[in-house]
């Protein structure tokens, strides 16, 4: 089923300049991208986006790296999107991700991991409306 989710090209690979090859690797894998902003997250909206887990250790660590830099927030569009997003991805911590992912083959720690992508369909509806109210207008 066509399917939309949302997914942030994290500061840590926009500052490595992998944006691009990250894209070309989800263009490859059949995503159209449906929308696409380059943007550097206030603390207070990487602590939004990243509500469920501020009971977390790591929350504050992570939402200070989410808003460290300029990142590159999209929505995408493809048949299951979602599953086939975190497939490519590959697990959080890219030491344990699998040969040939995304964040195997860019991402250098579990926090610094070079990707996001929705879990669920309530998530990705949550996230593409926190990045991209409005979005129903495009495509
Ligand atoms: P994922 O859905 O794969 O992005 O992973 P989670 O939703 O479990 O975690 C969200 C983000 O929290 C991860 F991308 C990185 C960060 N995180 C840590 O920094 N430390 C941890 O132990 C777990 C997650």
């Amino acid at each position: 089923m066509r399917e939309r989710t949302f997914s942030i090209i994290k500061p840590d690979a926009v500052k490595a300049k992998q944006a691009g090859e990250i894209l070309a690797r989800i263009e490859k894998a059949g995503f159209t991208v449906v929308a696409a902003q380059m943007r550097r997250l206030t603390k207070a909206e990487a602590e939004g986006f990243y509500y469920v887990h501020r009971e977390r250790p790591f929350f504050g660590s992570l939402t200070s790296f989410m808003s460290a830099g300029p990142c590159l927030t999209m929505v995408l569009e493809r048949d299951d999107a979602i599953a086939h997003l975190r497939d490519i991805m590959g697990a959080t911590d890219p030491a344990k991700a699998a040969p040939g992912t995304i964040r195997k083959d860019f991402a250098a720690s579990i926090e610094a991991n070079c990707i996001h992508g929705s879990d669920a369909r309530e998530t990705a509806q949550f996230e593409i409306g926190y990045f991209f109210p409005g979005i129903e207008l495009i495509g």
